[in-house]
């Protein structure tokens, strides 16, 4: 389709991951579809940057499984199209009756963003708090939970590093060359390897595309690097090498740490972990002597055996050299909205498992939806996010889903988990509404991008925005007249008179706090910039924020007395060309965000983890499983299920199982042939690829593979092995119940031709 003249290039964000990179696209002829992309100069941290899979973000955009019309399932499991209104009376109703016959703490609610689409999420709690919703949560139980939990009993908030300026830049368990993690990935990793002043250390089992460039690559045993990580702190605790000047001054607990540490024995370490003790030690006093050092842990180690305590004892790596708030090392970010909180918010209620910033573990959730137990799940409500293919054990999923009483699911795309769903609704895609980014943890300028739709959404498809505030109608939470009251203060006395306004109804009545987001939707939502509707929720939260952070959001350069602040933001981020600085620091504000100005170094818990290290030996395989799989690669062409046509991938089609050619002369497989990987939980057939960079006994399948998508007539077809079909939600972390993903004993055969 021919382009629109090179002049007409829009401005918007990438949504294939968490960084929502600035880009321009060019739309066709009849504006329907994106046929050219480039790197957005004018946003502030991706600065033009994109990577190889931003060009290929049509297939996002125009896809053959989209969904058009609110779908009811049958009793003989099909689905029938039904009218908006039938769908939100029947949503509601059986909702309704679950909360009134059972509790609204009975309606589980899973999802509300991903790696974009955050905007939603805010308006769902227009739902939920009409239903009286308790127990929520989305794909960050399965992941961070952990190091978000360790980080705010350490530091009272997350850490993020700057590796931008960082003397020692550590991956751990993470691949940022293809799986980035922070802005401008591979020039920023580049940089770090072409410079001799600068060392990258690179903790994985496998030989990735970023230890290709690493001064130090530590191919760790898969699922011991506990045992590592133990050894480089013993070292630098036996060695004397802390900085005990900045330690005195800023960090309580030193004495308890040094107490367990000068007992762990390097030389048993290194056994357990397969790194020699000597390479343990260099590398300690490598990190020790460091000016600056910034440590990114991902899935490699959060997806792993003892993840909680690795999210601890990666921090004493670099807390003990002082490596916290100066240039180069770990902050505390500040933006919009309280990402990686990591406060115990009690249990959830049949398996009694920590909830952490207010999510439960994603491992017990089928268990406590297929359970006899008086406060069991009995209705789910998931919002973007297609946890049947995302979390672990999909067969168990399956049947959760069939087990409740009602299930909804808000999405694009009838997806894996819709296809279990009671009923679908279908949303507006991240270019069809306003959209923002919320992972933005850049310090000391942080900032904020609010994007306008590119497209006009087709019929049958609505925002979530509005969707939520017709369920919240129909369940009787939306007083009759108060939309034309609000629209009508709008008209007559402008933005400072609404402001005025609202704030008094909510004092007056505070039940209105539950449908606030649904409100300002349809009230302020109107009156904003062409296409921007979506965005009206962000006005309360930048009130929100700058009660709380006025002085950083002025050296931004926004002005107001009052609480015009928060209306200057809100414009500001509204209006911007792009992604718009909202906040400037300086390194000394971290400390106000550490409970106390101190970091606390002494976990028990986790001290008494590692105590036990010592005694632990460590046994992940089995005769019966041999291998250990690593489950859900990050590639060239993966992007979780954002993109579901399979013809988006330029490379490995079906998502190859990675496997080291020794490994594979010995099971018989060669290049390109089939294979049968099975455990306790499932099996599947994979295409094999023979590489070297996989430790023998070490074995790989990419993410976010394995989905069905219409073919040429019509008829669905599945590409690439689904890796939950596989996995276990009994392996997992006894803290937090992160999955093991990354080490699943596997037994693997050839498939005889
Ligand atoms: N291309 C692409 N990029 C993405 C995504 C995507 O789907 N595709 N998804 C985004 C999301 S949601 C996330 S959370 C991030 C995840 O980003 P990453 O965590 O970087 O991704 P993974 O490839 O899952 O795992 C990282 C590394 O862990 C290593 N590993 C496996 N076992 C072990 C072990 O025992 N110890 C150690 N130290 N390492 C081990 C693997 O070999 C792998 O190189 O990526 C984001 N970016
Ligand atoms: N085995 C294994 N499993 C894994 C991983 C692994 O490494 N190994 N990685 C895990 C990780 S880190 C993550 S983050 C999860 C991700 O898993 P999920 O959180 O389930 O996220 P996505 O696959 O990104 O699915 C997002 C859903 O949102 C829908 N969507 C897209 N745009 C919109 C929109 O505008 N509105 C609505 N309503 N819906 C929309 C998409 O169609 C899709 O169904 O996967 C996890 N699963
Ligand atoms: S790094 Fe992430 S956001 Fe940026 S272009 Fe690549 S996939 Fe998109
Ligand atoms: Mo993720």
């Amino acid at each position: 389709m021919a382009a629109k003249s090179d002049d007409n290039w829009k401005s918007t964000a990438c949504v294939l991951c968490a960084l929502n990179c600035g880009v321009k696209v060019q739309l066709s002829e009849d504006g329907s579809e994106i046929v050219r992309t480039k790197g957005d100069d004018q946003h502030p941290a991706s600065a033009g940057y994109l990577c190889n899979k931003a060009s290929r973000l049509n297939y996002y955009q125009n896809s053959a499984d989209r969904l058009l019309s609110p779908m009811r399932r049958r009793a003989d499991g099909s689905y029938e199209a039904i009218d908006w209104d039938t769908a939100i009376s029947e949503v509601a109703a059986k909702l309704g009756a679950v909360r009134d016959t059972w509790g609204g703490d009975k309606i589980f609610y899973y999802g509300g963003g991903g790696q974009g689409n955050h905007l939603p999420g805010a308006y769902g709690r227009t739902t939920l708090a009409t239903l009286g919703v308790r127990y929520r949560s989305n794909a960050l139980a399965q992941e961070k939970t952990g190091e978000f939990w360790v980080a705010h009993r350490m530091f009272g908030g997350y850490n993020h590093g700057d590796f931008e300026h960082a003397q020692v830049a550590i991956f751990l368990g993470k691949n940022p060359w293809q799986s980035h993690g922070f802005h401008r990935a591979r020039a920023e990793i580049r940089e770090m390897a072409k410079n001799p002043d600068r060392t990258l250390i690179v903790i994985d089992p496998k030989r990735t595309e970023t230890a290709d460039l690493a001064d130090i690559h530590l191919a760790v045993k898969p699922g011991r690097d506990a045992w590592l990580l133990a050894g480089i702190v013993a070292t630098i605790v036996q060695e004397d090498l802390q900085n005990h000047a900045w330690l005195s001054e800023h960090a309580e607990g030193l004495a308890d740490v040094i107490e367990v540490f000068k007992d762990v024995d390097i030389a048993d370490c290194a056994a357990k972990c397969g790194i020699d003790e000597a390479v343990i030690r260099s590398t300690a006093r490598t990190i020790a002597a460091a000016e600056s050092v910034a440590v990114f842990e991902d899935l490699g180690v959060q997806m792993n055996r003892h993840s909680t305590l690795v999210s601890y004892l990666q921090r004493l790596t670099w807390i003990l050299g002082g490596n916290f708030a100066h240039p180069g090392t770990h902050y505390t970010p500040n933006g919009l909205g309280n990402l990686g909180a990591g406060k115990e918010e009690g249990r959830s209620p049949v398996a009694g498992a920590r909830i952490i910033a207010g999510l439960v573990p994603c491992n017990v959730i089928p268990d406590e939806v297929l359970s006899d137990h008086p406060d069991h799940y009995r209705a789910m409500i998931i919002e973007s996010g297609n946890p049947v293919h995302s979390l672990p054990e999909s067969p168990r999923w399956r049947e959760a889903m069939r087990s409740l009483d009602v299930s909804v699911v808000i999405d694009i795309a009838m997806t894996e988990t819709a296809r279990e769903a009671d009923y679908v609704l279908p949303a507006t895609t991240q270019y069809e509404k306003a959209e923002a980014t919320f992972f933005n943890f850049e310090f000391p300028e942080n900032y904020f991008h609010v994007r306008p739709p590119l497209f006009t959404a087709p019929d049958g498809v609505l925002d979530e925005a509005e969707i939520h505030m017709r369920l919240a109608s129909a369940l009787g939470a939306v007083p009759p007249g108060i939309e034309d009251e609000l629209n009508e203060v709008l008209r007559s006395a402008g933005r400072e008179g609404f402001r005025e306004a609202v704030f008094a109804k909510l004092a007056e009545h505070p039940e209105l706090f539950a449908i606030a987001p649904g409100l300002l939707y349809r009230t302020l939502g109107k009156t904003l910039p062409d296409g921007m509707q979506n965005a009206a929720a962000l006005w309360a939260i930048c009130h929100q924020h700058a009660m709380g952070s006025r002085a950083s959001i002025e050296a931004a350069g926004f002005t107001g007395e009052g609480m015009d602040l928060g209306d200057a933001l809100f414009d500001g981020i509204i209006n911007g060309p792009s992604a718009v600085i909202i906040s400037k620091e300086d390194w000394a504000d971290i400390w106000h965000r550490v409970p106390g100005g101190s970091v606390n170094l002494a976990l028990e818990d986790m001290l008494a983890d590692v105590r036990r290290l010592g005694e632990e030996t460590p046994a992940e395989t089995s005769s019966d499983f041999p291998f250990l799989l690593s489950a859900g690669e990050r590639r060239a062409f993966t992007a979780n299920t954002i993109m579901r046509n399979p013809e988006w991938r330029k490379k490995d089609a079906d998502g190859a199982l990675y496997i080291n050619p020794e490994d594979a002369a010995r099971l018989n497989l060669g290049e390109g042939s089939s294979a049968r990987i099975s455990t306790q939980v499932g099996a599947l057939n994979v295409i094999v690829e023979l590489s070297e960079r996989m430790q023998a006994g070490h074995v790989s399948l990419p993410n976010g593979l394995g989905l069905d998508y219409p073919d040429a007539d019509g008829k669905l077809a599945m590409t690439g092995a689904a890796p939950n079909e596989l996995t276990s939600n009994a392996l997992a972390d006894e803290y937090v119940g992160t999955p093991w993903h990354k080490s699943v004993p596997v037994r693997i055969e050839a498939i005889e031709a």
